[in-house]
């Protein structure tokens, strides 16, 4: 790879203000530098773009084209520094210029194109495949509004539209030339063709739009490779302004003009629960029709067989969002390619595969037929005899079983089951960590897994260590690296290297003294961001993550509440200082999930100004959480809460991200958490609450009773009460009474306290108990959390990537040309 030079590189960067803003560097702001510095890195990058696709022509390799509704790519300045390894390098030029490049990097808006967990997983999946030299392609939405901007007014959260493209993406380059168009509705004719002796059908009487994609870069590690992420962008195929009143279709165009604004302008903010809205089915169609066609047209360019289509390409669909991928292949290879409907079929089904992300039954995507049928009409015939045949198979297995077509079938009761669909049309399909693999085998996709057992499996999902370590928490990345070299960066196993360290006491002393520092950068940040001084001292206990019932953050401010209780009442207990961290965004229209955001809030408002508790508790409510500050976070945090009901989250990835940094896991088994106690040794975690099981045997045997817990235990019964006698609502004392009845009342509709807080109170109680004596041992607590780092190299994307590459998607790697 070239050398960085460094004269040359201010060079550019002092011309590229000239050119963008007729400026000179010192006239110019804070956003034009970073906008300048980001086209000159552009331009760095360019070169090994072209190079990386021209060595795919050559050398043709199969590529994997990871289709998701989501990416959250966050910033990506500063990513593809490190990835070119040019960081360093860069900080010093700008430092010349009288620049800080975390001041610079400030200036990024997140791509916050996804809502939590899968879309994330999908950016560092991208960082993975590029990095290890696989030819991959993101396939996404280029939403012109990404994930709401989360503000705290009187306690409340307030959404408020995210405009990231506001000043411009540098990163993003505009590709007409491969545009698509996608069709919505009318109907299908019929055409006997007597030649071919087969029906030819013609969709007519539709509206469409035009795909534009967009491609943004994805650089490799320090390996030459840059993939591309294609988000589409929507266009209006006609221009009514100059063509409605030549052709007479005036109310035509503008409804052509008004479906292209629409689909693309939104991100739906609704993490795990679907809604059934018909705009979402038009984003989901959208952006998989034209992905798919582009990725036959590009496999045409060098193949004459489309039968063969599936040894060139794979499709993995994030979730069942982008499922009609199933019926658009089938589409294309049958209706433009000529394809029988059984060779259509082969294709189809060697290519596509499933990953499941939740088992959260709100989250299950069912379409009515009426609105499918009306929208995708060609799609949902091709769906009708995907069904029909898929019966078929489920006769011939369990002859004269009704109740198997009626549990598995993929149109049902007026509805079509996209799960189903992804699961009878795919050649895999996946859960994201052992515990939830398990479940989808045992309980959720039970009669699947019967059916064809030889379709699941477990991808543990995992984190890429280069932007939540080499980026993120750059003293500890530079620490480890003075110890074990930069293996880890690209290897993230060999970190283990630094467990020979965590009983020396200067290694001990050296990383805790990191772990300040990341715990004053974060300081500073909720000073300037929140206002409130919290100590740097105290303990950082951290909850980062989407607000949803299920992850129970209502369970930790309760405790929060339970502990200022404690000290109120003895003043003179020995209580180590804490600092609670909470970030999370709620889904605009969950209320209670809302209105969890306003009682932490409140419980921080009345602990934080009580002088009398001198400053042992402090509860923060992180505004805005997303990509970028979650880098501070992680770097910052001394515990890292993973308390959600066992059985509910599939993997959970902040884990690995606190792991990553030094944190250990306060946590149920659940999810991943599993994984990382069998990693790092339950004495190195804080385990508690109910098992897995246990939730499933109450699920299904209704057996549990809040109440018992409501009228035995005097702390929880305080506790509630809290919630409905004014303590934390003065001027409205039924502010948080829906917070209390979830918990006690039983509604027809669902059992009270869902997911088991005040059955696992008393046990997360006495856990952060063992946190705090854990962390007076000084010594004890340095080699605790240096194990969590040391053990952590299961969890990185690039593992994650490589068990898909050798057992699903059979990649090649493709090695870059020395230069
Ligand atoms: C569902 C829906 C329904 C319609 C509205 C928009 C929307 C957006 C997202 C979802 C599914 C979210 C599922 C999800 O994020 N699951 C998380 O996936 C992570 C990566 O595998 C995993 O670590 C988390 O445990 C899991 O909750």
């Amino acid at each position: 790879m070239q050398k960085f030079d460094k004269q040359a590189f201010i060079a550019e960067v002092k011309d590229n203000v000239k050119k963008l803003y007729r400026k000179n560097i010192e006239e110019a702001d804070k956003q034009q530098i970073f906008q300048a510095v980001s086209y000159a890195v552009k331009d760095t990058i360019i070169d090994n773009w072209m190079m990386t696709q021209k060595e795919y022509e050559k050398q043709d390799p199969k590529y994997v084209y990871y289709m998701s509704m989501e990416f959250l790519m966050g910033r990506a300045m500063g990513n593809n520094l490190i990835n070119l390894t040019e960081y360093d390098e860069v900080k010093e030029a700008l430092d010349e210029l009288g620049f800080d490049l975390n001041v610079i990097e400030d200036q990024e808006p997140d791509a916050a194109l996804g809502n939590g967990g899968l879309g994330r997983l999908a950016a560092c999946f991208l960082d993975s495949l590029a990095t290890l030299n696989y030819a991959a392609y993101g396939c996404g939405i280029r939403y012109r509004y990404g994930m709401f901007k989360q503000k705290i007014e009187d306690g409340y959260q307030i959404e408020v539209p995210d405009n990231w493209l506001k000043n411009g993406n540098p990163f993003e380059l505009r590709r007409p030339e491969y545009a698509k168009e996608v069709k919505f509705g009318g109907y299908v004719r019929v055409e006997y063709d007597e030649k071919n002796h087969r029906n030819n059908f013609i969709q007519e009487g539709y509206q469409s739009v035009r795909a534009v994609p967009f491609d943004i870069p994805i650089v490799g590690y320090n390996n030459g490779v840059v993939n591309t992420l294609r988000v589409w962008d929507a266009e209006a195929i006609v221009d009514f302004q100059l063509d409605s009143f030549n052709k007479g279709d005036y109310m035509n165009a503008v409804e052509q003009e008004n479906l292209a604004k629409n689909i693309v302008e939104v991100l739906y903010p609704a993490d795990e629960h679907y809604a059934g809205k018909e705009l979402r089915l038009k984003q989901q169609y959208f952006f998989i029709s034209a992905s798919v066609q582009a990725a036959i047209t590009k496999y045409k360019k060098k193949h004459s067989d489309i039968r063969k289509f599936y040894e060139k390409a794979t499709f993995q669909l994030n979730d069942t969002h982008p499922t009609v991928a199933v019926a658009e292949l089938m589409r294309i290879l049958m209706d433009e390619e000529g394809l029988g409907w059984d060779e259509a079929w082969e294709v189809t089904t060697k290519t596509c595969a499933y990953t499941n992300h939740t088992i959260m039954a709100e989250a299950l995507e069912k379409w009515p037929i009426e609105l499918f049928s009306r929208l995708l009409p060609r799609i949902y015939q091709i769906i009708e005899e995907i069904n029909r045949r898929f019966i078929e198979e489920i006769k011939a297995k369990y002859p004269g079983n009704q109740d198997k077509i009626r549990k598995m079938a993929i149109i049902y009761d007026g509805q079509v089951k996209m799960a189903h669909l992804a699961i009878a049309a795919g050649y895999s399909v996946n859960g994201v960590a052992v515990l939830h693999t398990e479940i989808l085998k045992k309980q959720e996709l039970k009669d699947f897994y019967e059916m064809m057992p030889e379709k699941f499996n477990n991808k543990t999902n995992g984190i890429t260590q280069r932007r939540f370590l080499l980026h993120g928490n750059p003293l500890l990345a530079k620490w480890v690296t003075a110890h074990i070299g930069d293996g880890w960066i690209t290897n993230l196993p060999e970190i283990h290297k630094m467990a020979v360290y965590v009983d020396d006491p200067k290694a001990q002393q050296e990383f805790m003294n990191i772990k300040y520092q990341n715990k004053v950068r974060l300081a500073k940040y909720i000073r300037e961001h929140n206002g409130i001084e919290v100590d740097p001292r105290s303990i950082f206990d951290v909850q980062v993550k989407r607000l949803h019932e299920y992850k129970r953050q209502l369970m930790n401010i309760l405790h929060v509440m339970y502990l200022y209780n404690q000290i109120k009442d003895h003043p003179e207990m020995d209580f180590y200082p804490r600092t609670f961290i909470f970030g999370a965004k709620a889904a605009a229209g969950y209320r209670r999930a809302k209105l969890t955001i306003k009682l932490i809030n409140s419980v921080a408002d009345v602990v934080n100004n009580d002088a009398s508790i001198n400053g042992k508790l402090k509860v923060v409510f992180i505004e805005d959480y997303r990509v970028s500050n979650a880098e501070l976070i992680f770097a910052a945090a001394d515990v890292s809460e993973q308390i959600s009901t066992a059985s509910k989250e599939a993997s959970g990835t902040g884990n690995m991200k606190f792991m990553l940094n030094g944190a250990p896991t306060l946590g149920t088994m659940d999810g991943a958490n599993v994984e990382i106690v069998q990693e790092v040794g339950k004495e190195n975690a804080f385990i508690f609450g109910l098992t897995a099981q246990q939730v499933i045997d109450y699920e299904n045997h209704g057996g549990y009773n809040p109440m018992d817990y409501f009228n035995n235990d005097q702390d929880i019964r305080r506790v509630l009460m809290q919630l409905i006698n004014g303590e934390y609502a003065p001027d409205d004392t039924e502010r948080f009474r829906d917070l209390y009845n979830s918990l006690l009342n039983t509604k027809s509709s669902d059992r009270a306290d869902t997911y088991f807080i005040l059955a696992d109170f008393k046990s997360y109680a006495a856990a952060q108990r063992e946190v705090e004596k854990a962390y007076r041992d000084e010594k004890g607590w340095a080699r605790m959390a240096m194990l969590n780092m040391a053990c952590s190299g299961k969890f990185t994307s690039d593992r994650t990537i490589q068990e898909y590459v050798d057992e699903l998607w059979h990649l090649d790697k493709v090695i870059m040309p020395e230069k």
